[in-house]
C-alpha cells in the first residue's frame, strides 16, 4: 500500500508539516550540495542509478536546483 507507506514516512519526519526536505536540512558537511551518503538519510531507499539521474552535471553533489527538479519530477521520493 503506497499510502500507507507514504504516511508513515511522513510520521518518521522530524520536521513537522514539510514534505520534502531540503539541501540544507541534510547537508551534514555544508558544501552546498549531497552526496549519496547525505541524501540517503533523508531517501534511504535512494539507489545509485537514481542518485546519477538526479546528479545532472555529474559532479557527484546534488546541489539545490537538481534537488529541486529530482523531487518536482517525483524522482526523488520517500515513497521508494
Ligand atoms: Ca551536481
Amino acid at each position: 500500500m503506497k499510502k500507507l507507506a507514504f504516511t508513515l514516512a511522513l510520521g518518521l519526519m522530524p520536521a513537522a508539516g514539510a514534505l520534502a526536505q531540503s539541501v540544507a536540512d541534510l547537508d551534514a558537511d555544508g558544501s552546498g550540495g549531497l552526496d549519496m551518503a547525505e541524501l540517503q538519510v533523508g531517501y534511504p531507499t535512494l539507489s545509485e542509478d537514481q542518485f546519477a539521474a538526479i546528479d545532472a552535471n555529474g559532479d557527484g553533489l546534488v546541489d539545490d536546483a537538481e534537488f529541486t527538479a529530482a523531487t518536482e519530477a517525483g524522482t526523488l521520493t520517500t515513497d521508494g
